[in-house]
């Protein structure tokens, strides 16, 4: 799983990584700062592996994490964000998109002033323009070799379509058997897409961003960047009591990676025992045997069967074998739709 920040210069992003990651990458007050990709990969907190790692004392527990990439960002106030600063979000899962709404006089805005619906447009804009190039290239091509007839054109054609009228995609565009047609091109514009206010303490009118971003299906995440980086950075003792102070129940990062899986439309399972426990992510709806490839390749292709359980009824039970016994372990075949908080062992052939 992974997910790219990319943003106006000086909106935030790398605040907002170091608010989510507890880093402390280098932030600019000035545009043109280093152009390096920060990189790190975050724990999705889930208490439940805390309760199985009491239960099993393993050698090593392992969470579910997500891969935070902090792309810097070439903006050209006429031609918005350069294609080139968005090859690194191209294998990305889910693109993140931070909007500057904090007023400091001290922070410059690459457009001169603070207008949240404003800087989000430009950034449709240019995902939608990098897509639209790619899609008019590989239409030309095919159009060359004489085949305007195959399924690859009709299906670059309905989104060329699209893109020319300025419109984002969306995730539900292309059916799943469309996207896999065009999978190598990792279209920008069919990624899910999480938007984040970076509110600061000074905090701009977020009004108009919210209705924007809701008339084409995406939901705001506001987040006051400077503060919670600060917070990140404390001992997590001090954290806890930061946060309290400011009535908040829990650092950024919770809560982005929460408003991630929901987005995503992801649950975690477990595997468990005495060397390892651990979460992993998987989409809602995926069967067993796809989820087993998570774990391992060889698990989805020889994949025989699943013992599952609920992790509380684990608990509950005090172990597999005594599991086992009361007959509280599920045999599940290949079909069977995997929950979340579902503990697996997977038998499979080699
Ligand atoms: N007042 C205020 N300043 C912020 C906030 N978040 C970021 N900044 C400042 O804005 C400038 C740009 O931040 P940075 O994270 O480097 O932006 P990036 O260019 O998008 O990575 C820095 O001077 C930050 O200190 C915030 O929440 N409040
Ligand atoms: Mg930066």
């Amino acid at each position: 799983m992974e997910t790219g920040i990319i943003g106006l210069p000086l909106s935030g992003k790398t605040t907002i990584f170091n608010s989510l990651t507890g880093l402390a990458a280098a932030t600019t007050s000035y545009s043109g700062g280093k152009k390096q990709v920060n990189l790190s990969e975050v724990a999705v907190p889930d208490e439940r592996i805390e309760k199985l790692t009491d239960l099993f004392h393993p050698k090593k527990k392992v969470h579910a994490s997500v891969l935070v990439k902090d792309i810097p960002v070439q903006f050209d106030t006429q031609k918005g964000i350069l294609p080139e600063s968005l090859g690194e979000i191209r294998n990305a899962d889910a693109v993140t998109i931070v909007i500057r709404a904090f007023e400091d006089r001290a922070v410059p805005h690459p457009l001169d002033t603070v207008d949240p619906p404003r800087d989000l447009q430009k950034i449709l804009d240019s995902l939608i323009f990098s897509d639209y190039e790619i899609v008019e290239k590989r239409m030309d091509r095919i159009a060359r070799e004489g085949k305007k007839a195959d399924r690859e054109y009709l299906i670059l054609k309905k989104i060329y379509d699209r893109l020319s009228e300025g419109e984002f995609l969306g995730t539900d565009f292309l059916t799943p058997d469309e996207l896999n047609v065009l999978s190598g091109f990792r279209f920008l514009t069919v990624k899910p897409v999480i938007i984040i206010a970076n509110t600061g303490e000074n905090k701009a009118d977020i009004s108009g961003l919210k209705t924007k971003a809701e008339s084409i299906g995406l939901s705001l995440f506001t987040i006051s960047g400077q503060l919670e980086m600060d917070i990140a950075q404390l001992a997590s003792g001090d954290q806890q009591e930061f946060l309290t102070d400011l009535g908040l129940s829990e650092p950024a990062v919770n809560r982005f990676i929460r408003h991630l899986y929901k987005t995503l439309n992801l649950i975690s399972f477990f595997t468990a025992g005495e060397d390892e426990v651990r979460a992993w992510s998987v989409s809602r709806g995926s069967s067993i045997r796809k989820a087993a490839g998570k774990i391992h390749s060889d698990m989805e292709k020889g994949f025989i069967r699943a013992e599952v359980i609920q992790w509380e009824e684990l608990l509950k039970a005090g172990g597999f074998s005594q599991a086992k016994k009361e007959g509280a372990i599920r045999l599940e075949g290949k079909t069977y739709t995997v929950q979340d908080g579902d503990v697996v062992v997977i038998r499979f052939n080699v």
